[in-house]
């Protein structure tokens, strides 16, 4: 295991946010781009993730000389401060257009509309130098399964993402299961899903995957498991680090706050798989808790790298070869301890 690999790390502008949530409004002022720039790097992260609209606001109203401006404009801002573009997501699930449903929607036009979307995310991605699209599938699903049909709905999925692989021969899709919220069911839950998908598009090479760790918590996975998952078919492109409590809505919680040994284990999974040596960041898709106030508005970022580097540290000191002994011995309990004990320091 190498001890000298460094890792790096990005989020993204929606990490910094104001609060708001279904029973109340914000808590906290919005910051602009240039604000979350600057304390992104300040915090020592390498990388900014974006969805489309994060790089051209109202995308949908601007043509596209205007959207390559205001790109380049961003672009220039990113080499100003020496920060990498990771990642750019279409965000497909706040048009009126999409209400039903993106590439999967019952509506013709509605699919049309996504595909496009789609494309302009693309041509966003190549001006900030980018490869990898994340497709968050948020809408792609049900609130009742009567209402679509599986396999036309995994036909919509090939279809779209093989125009995007059409479009561009240099992107890569990273594909982020999420099994519920917006939607009662998703149709790409877990990372079984994303693979298997995968491989039914034209260049299965170029599609990939995203573990958000408290996604699969809510899919009742292991987060550890669904990244080496990924990992051992070439494909884990980038993970968002978070914590959940259990079954409930997606709370982004910072890393390690809810499940530290799941946090160690997950950790453990990308150092002995080398995640990183390629290029890929660690991201942490965190939210602050509502109740934090202003002057304390990125410290879950900050705290969620510091943990992170705490459990390299934490991983790279475990004994592994009496771990190795105890699994030979089939001695679990005191395999179980020693993890314990580990933790606790
Ligand atoms: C939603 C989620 C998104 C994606 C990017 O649960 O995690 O923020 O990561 O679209
Ligand atoms: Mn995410």
């Amino acid at each position: 295991m190498s001890t000298k690999r460094q890792y790096k790390f990005s989020f993204g502008p929606w990490n910094i946010s104001e609060g708001a949530d279904p029973y109340g409004p914000p808590t906290r002022p919005p910051q602009t781009f240039d604000w979350k720039l600057g304390k992104l790097k300040e915090l020592g992260f390498d990388a900014m993730m974006f969805h489309d609209d994060d790089v051209v606001p109202d995308l949908d109203s601007k043509s596209a000389e205007q959207m390559r401006k205001e790109a380049k404009e961003v672009k220039k801002k990113l080499d100003d401060a020496g920060i990498l573009a990771e990642i750019v997501a279409p965000r497909l699930w706040f048009s009126p257009m999409t209400i039903d449903g993106a590439y999967t929607s019952n509506d013709a036009k509605a699919r049309k509309f996504a595909v496009d979307r789609s494309l302009r995310c693309i041509d966003i991605a190549k001006i900030l130098d980018c490869d990898l699209i994340v497709l968050w599938l948020a809408r792609e699903g049900t609130y009742l399964r009567e209402a679509k049909n599986c396999k036309r709905s995994m036909d919509f999925l090939v279809q779209a993402m093989d125009k995007m692989l059409a479009y561009d021969k240099k992107i890569r899709i990273a594909i982020e299961p999420k099994p519920n919220e917006p939607m009662d069911m998703a149709y790409i839950p877990t990372m079984g899903h994303a693979m298997a998908i995968a491989h039914m598009t034209s260049d299965p090479k170029r599609v990939g995957g995203l573990v958000e760790t408290a996604h699969a918590f809510l899919a009742g996975l292991d987060p550890a498991d669904e990244m080496e998952f990924a990992m051992s078919f070439g494909k884990l492109w980038s993970v968002h680090l978070n914590d959940q409590n259990g079954l409930k809505f997606d709370q982004d919680k910072p890393f390690g706050s809810n499940n530290l040994r799941s946090a160690f284990n997950q950790v453990r999974v990308l150092e002995r798989n080398n995640f990183g040596a390629k290029g890929e960041c660690v991201a942490f898709d965190v939210h602050s808790f509502r109740a934090t106030k202003t002057e304390h508005m990125v410290d879950h970022l900050a705290n969620s790298r510091k943990t992170f580097l705490k459990l390299v540290e934490k991983v790279r000191s475990f004994d592994d070869a009496a771990a190795q002994k105890l699994i030979a011995d089939r001695n679990y309990q005191a395999l179980d301890q020693m993890v314990i004990d580990h933790l606790l320091g």
